[in-house]
């Protein structure tokens, strides 16, 4: 099953950028489960996703990435045997390493293929990064495809591009704003998506 991970630090836009992303891939007429990983109890994106009668699965009460890191695959097994879908989208916590969700899937051998994608808020990349680097850099380094957001707020600085390339250590960076981009973003991210993870 093809499984899409979307990390990126609190806030940075990940349930928006999936909720554009599910409209085209519905659009398309592709079949998708949504795992959503929260550390709180209640679930606002839940509400957020819960459109066009998509079958949405919520872990709560630790991380995916370590905690929880079980229930992150019982669940997944439990919707390639119930749904088989297209995509398996998992919006990670924040808080998610995403060489710890590669490890995961990985230890399935060829059962997952995953894809991964990490949301940035450039807005706010400096002051993140100076209060979590080791976090942000794996997300940064750890995923498939690298989308800077919040565009429409704030431009990239050259240099923070650069940092954020040399990072992504060859995975490509889009640009985008997914407030404004709707039912662009799952082009972008599609085209730009390669090979799942050797695994
Ligand atoms: N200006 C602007 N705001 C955005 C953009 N994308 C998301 N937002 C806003 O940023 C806030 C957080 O967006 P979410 O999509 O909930 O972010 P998230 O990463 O899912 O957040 P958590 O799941 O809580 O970690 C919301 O108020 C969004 O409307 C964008 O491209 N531009
Ligand atoms: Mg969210």
């Amino acid at each position: 099953m093809n499984v899409l991970a979307f990390a990126g630090f609190l806030g940075s836009g990940k349930t928006t950028v999936i909720k554009n992303c599910i409209n085209s891939m519905l659009r398309q007429g592709l079949k998708i489960a949504i795992i959503e990983n929260e550390i709180g109890t209640t679930s606002i994106d839940d509400a957020i996703l819960n459109e066009g009668g998509i079958e949405i699965t919520t872990l709560t009460n630790g991380c995916v990435c370590c905690s929880i890191s079980g229930s992150l695959i019982s669940a997944a097994i439990q919707i390639e045997r119930e749904i088989n879908p297209d995509w398996l989208i998992v919006e990670l916590t924040g808080l998610a390493y995403m060489t710890g969700i590669r490890d995961l899937f990985a230890e399935r051998g060829k059962q997952f293929k995953l894809y991964s994608v990490t949301v940035i808020d450039i807005a706010r990349w400096m002051k993140l990064l100076k209060i979590t680097r080791p976090l942000l850099i794996d997300q940064v380094s750890g995923a498939n495809v690298i989308l800077i957001n919040k565009t429409d707020i704030t431009e990239p600085t050259e240099e923070e591009i650069e940092e954020i390339s040399r990072l992504a250590g060859g995975s490509p960076v889009i640009r985008a704003s997914a407030q404004n981009d709707g039912e662009r973003l799952w082009d972008e991210i599609s085209a730009r998506l390669k090979k799942p993870e050797a695994m």
